[in-house]
């Protein structure tokens, strides 16, 4: 049990509701919650509800439901009750000065969280995970702060880790025999791990740009000549109008946005002015700002009028956007009134984007409720969004990754130039501790103990 003070707090959003639920946790929660009883909460069966009338000076504040769990089976670790009472500030507030002029503590934010840590309850990533859950919005960000919240992530960085430890203890044993000039430890041998290691270390840190970009909110940018159909496809893509169609060029000045949900995943969609050669100074600011959006955006989609444009004016505008971002992607419109040969402009596609272009007509509905089907699965595919990889969303996360794959870096340096053992070491352990700090274990003793339970020298 911990040593703690007992905290308190109301773990429901305020305002009227039919429940609200106040938590509390810590050494005392049982004596002083049984305090505000006419019976004794305390001695009762844990993982229980009790019906209960709660009292202060002043009389009955409440009949609320108790949820008693004796620590440390509970989510801090702690006793912990959770009261759901009506879901009235008043009462929230009453109740809670009552459990305050008991001698509870107001919870600081996260607390609970942090205590369930601090106990064990969790590692760091795992409570990381538990703000991630909460503010996940569309189903990518949800599944992967699930999945880090179970310990799926942190298991992939422990197994990581469990090898680099392996080969600490058989390099450290070597110093153990000093000057015998033993090697427990195959040079090649350790090549080949932390070769391996860096690529999948080096592989979680580089999915964090796409992480954080679908955790924020990947945003996908409708480029093009004027008339092409952008809004058009804007419009229905979103199935509302909310940019102005017209077939006068540069109708679009300025950027609008919105929320575009594809199957798991929620994106910003912009449409924007035309890319082209403005006629008045209004245009070329929307112009302006069209390059800005492309620049900063996770993909564009180039839309362009099969029925008008010629071969080279795909050319030159795909070559020009590629100058702007790394990802395009090429839409073929208005295919209900084009005559020619497509697989020209396929050929030009291919060899400019290396990914097919889609067509569609964006006034038919048909055409585009299977586009976004396509979309969809080639943000799957592009992205790399498997379901079993784990895609790192947390900063923090990314900089211990970062900061792991340059000590491996080190160590493949140093086993290249006869590094002795002892610099070997020190580099492994930071790249040990790099993935330590992700979730919060603590190496040395680990090292020590690994030492310990797998030689037997009886030194
Ligand atoms: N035939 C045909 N016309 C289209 C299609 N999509 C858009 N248009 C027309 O093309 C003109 C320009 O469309 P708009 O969406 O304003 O283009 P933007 O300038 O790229 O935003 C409008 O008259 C649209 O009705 C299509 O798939 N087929
Ligand atoms: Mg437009």
């Amino acid at each position: 049990m911990s040593n703690f003070d007992t905290i308190v707090a109301r773990a429901t959003p305020s305002g009227k509701g039919a429940i609200a639920v106040v938590r509390v946790s810590g050494p005392m929660a049982f004596p002083m919650v049984d305090e505000l009883l006419k019976s004794k909460l305390s001695l009762k069966k844990s993982h229980t509800a009790y019906l209960r009338q709660f009292f202060d000076e002043q009389g009955m504040i409440d009949e609320a439901l108790a949820l008693l769990f004796r620590g440390p089976n509970s989510y801090t670790g702690e006793d912990t009750i959770e009261i759901s009472v009506h879901g009235s500030d008043y009462i929230v507030n009453r109740l809670i000065a009552a459990l305050l002029a008991q001698g509870c503590r107001v919870a600081d934010p996260g607390e609970f969280t942090q205590r369930a840590f601090l106990n064990g309850k969790l590692d760091l990533a795992q409570a990381e995970a538990v703000a991630d859950i909460i503010a996940a919005e569309h189903r990518f960000a949800h599944d992967q702060a699930l999945k880090q919240l179970r310990g799926g992530f942190s298991d992939d960085i422990a197994a990581l880790r469990d090898r680099l430890l392996h080969f600490t203890s058989l390099i450290e044993l070597e110093l153990d025999f000093g000057e015998e000039d033993v090697e427990f430890a195959s040079r090649d041998e350790l090549t080949n791990l932390v070769t391996n290691i860096k690529v999948k270390v080096d592989a979680l840190k580089d999915s964090f740009a796409l992480g954080n970009a679908l955790k924020q909110g990947f945003t996908l940018v409708l480029a093009g000549r004027p008339n092409a159909g952008k809004s058009t496809l804007f419009n229905a893509l979103l199935n509302e109008d909310k940019a102005i169609v017209s077939d006068i060029a540069g109708t679009t000045r300025d950027a609008i946005e919105d929320r575009l949900h594809l199957e798991g995943l929620s994106l910003r969609l912009i449409d924007t002015a035309g890319i082209r050669e403005a006629t008045d100074v209004i245009e070329q600011q929307g112009i302006a700002r069209t390059f800005q959006h492309i620049e900063m955006s996770g993909a564009t989609l180039y839309v362009f009028d099969a029925s008008t444009v010629t071969l080279e004016m795909l050319q030159i505008d795909l070559s020009e956007l590629s100058t702007k971002t790394d990802r395009i992607w090429v839409v073929a419109n208005k295919m209900d009134s084009f005559m020619g040969d497509i697989g020209a402009f396929e050929r030009v596609v291919m060899s400019e984007t290396q990914l097919p272009m889609w067509q569609l007509s964006a006034k038919d509905r048909l055409s585009v409720q299977q586009f976004t089907k396509e979309l969809s699965s080639r943000f799957q595919r592009d992205l790399g969004i498997l379901d079993d990889q784990t895609v790192v969303t947390n900063a923090r996360h990314a900089n211990s990754l970062l900061h792991c794959s340059q000590e491996l870096q080190h160590i493949l340096d140093g086993i290249e130039n006869h590094l002795t053992g002892d610099l070997l070491s020190f580099h492994l352990r930071s790249a040990i501790s790099a993935l330590s700090a992700i979730t919060g274990t603590i190496d040395n003793e680990e090292v020590l103990g690994n030492i310990f339970s797998k030689f037997c020298i009886g030194k």
